[in-house]
């Protein structure tokens, strides 16, 4: 695979994809990226030139969709609008970017028999009890809860649709919460170190006993390459890395990493709908690929990302005070 075309390249994964790749692979990458409020060209500084092109433009632009996949050998589809609390405010560009943006896509694949890889979500499985012995496999019937988490099991069935129809070569992975560098200040993470940098104290929803299943951003990149590289067609690949932890003690591991008082945080009104817990199990990509997580140790993953945000205060210091803002409105809207 030479030529490689990375929808969402200026997000979060897909800008860690690409710095992956740079490292780990001799292709010629092209990010496709509307540049978004989550889109950030400066995720991509310190690539060669020569390994990277970049179209600015979105997903749902058939002619220009086209054009870039005539000339690509294969695509990674991370394009999406990402976030779950937006998705409750505003469900619309949910619709029109994960649903018609990877029917455009797949469209295009189709015509110049692209092999495809689209990146999706534990999500779409809806959520599990917190003493349920069972996590998610890649039968559990599909079950999504909010605006963003149905639109993205929609985009799944829309691949498993042309894979069937159409004979679409194409791979679906859906993964756990990715935490590293890069990622918006909007999403949880984040928005609780950037806070405690800005003297602002974490924002808990609820009670904080919400669990979410950690997985660096570099695991869930290699495990995409593998699959890309190795994965059968037509399959769905779960990726995760046995990070299960609970929303209150992973804000109680930053504040003491960061020196706070451990119990210097705000409860704050609850995410409507909110998902009690995600669990993957990730066997068959462990046994089939052979693929292994190098980030074992949450606290020293932890660790790493808060000295990343505390040196690159000007990758998201830009974003912060309309995160903020955008919040205080959702909250508003809500109450
Ligand atoms: P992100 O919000 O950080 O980045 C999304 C990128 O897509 C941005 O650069 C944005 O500008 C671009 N984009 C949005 N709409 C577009 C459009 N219409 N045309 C072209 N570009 C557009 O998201 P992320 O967290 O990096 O997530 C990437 C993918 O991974 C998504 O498909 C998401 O569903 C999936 N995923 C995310 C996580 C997670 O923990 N963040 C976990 C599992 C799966
Ligand atoms: O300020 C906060 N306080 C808080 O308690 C925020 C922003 C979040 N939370 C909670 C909600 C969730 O239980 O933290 C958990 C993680 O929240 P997010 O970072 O918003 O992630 P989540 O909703 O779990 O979805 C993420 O993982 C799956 C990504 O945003 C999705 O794109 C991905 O599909």
């Amino acid at each position: 695979m030479k030529r490689i075309l990375v929808t969402g390249g200026a997000g979060f994964i897909g800008a860690n994809f690409v710095h992956y790749l740079i490292e780990h692979s001799d292709a010629h990458l092209t990010v496709l990226d509307s540049l978004t409020y989550a889109g950030n060209l400066a995720s991509l500084q310190g690539i060669p030139g020569p390994r990277l092109t970049v179209a600015i433009g979105d997903i749902t632009d058939a002619p220009l969709v086209d054009e870039l996949v005539a000339t690509s050998d294969a695509v990674v589809h991370f394009a999406a609008e990402s976030h779950n609390d937006n998705s409750l405010f505003d469900p619309r560009p949910f619709l029109d970017t994960n649903v018609v943006g990877t029917y455009t896509l797949l469209e295009a694949v189709r015509r110049h028999e692209t092999r495809f890889h689209h990146i999706s979500t534990d999500e779409v499985y809806g959520d599990l009890e917190l003493d349920d012995p069972n996590r998610f496999t890649d039968t559990t019937p599909y079950n999504p809860s909010s605006p963003y988490s149905a639109t993205k099991a929609a985009s799944d069935m829309l691949v498993r649709a042309w894979v069937r129809s159409f004979g679409v070569r194409a791979t679906i992975s859906n993964c756990s919460n990715n935490y590293g560098p890069y990622q918006h200040v909007e999403k949880f993470i984040p928005r609780q170190i950037t806070n405690i940098l800005a003297g602002v104290r974490p924002k808990l929803y609820g009670a904080g006993a919400n669990v979410r299943d950690w997985i660096h951003v570099e695991d869930h990149s290699s495990a995409v390459w593998e699959i890309l590289n190795r994965g059968t067609v037509g399959r769905t690949y779960l990726i995760g890395a046995d990070g299960e932890k609970s929303n209150r003690e992973v804000l109680q591991s930053i504040l003491g990493l960061m020196g706070q008082d451990p119990e210097a945080f705000d409860t704050v009104t609850d995410r409507p709908g909110h998902d009690l817990r995600y669990g993957i199990d990730a066997s068959v990509l462990r046994t089939e690929l052979g693929w292994r997580p190098a980030h074992r140790d949450l606290s020293a993953g932890l660790g790493q990302t808060i000295s990343w945000y505390r040196q690159n205060a000007w990758w998201w210091e830009g974003a912060k005070a309309g995160t903020e803002q955008r919040y205080l409105l959702q909250e508003a809207a809500h109450a």
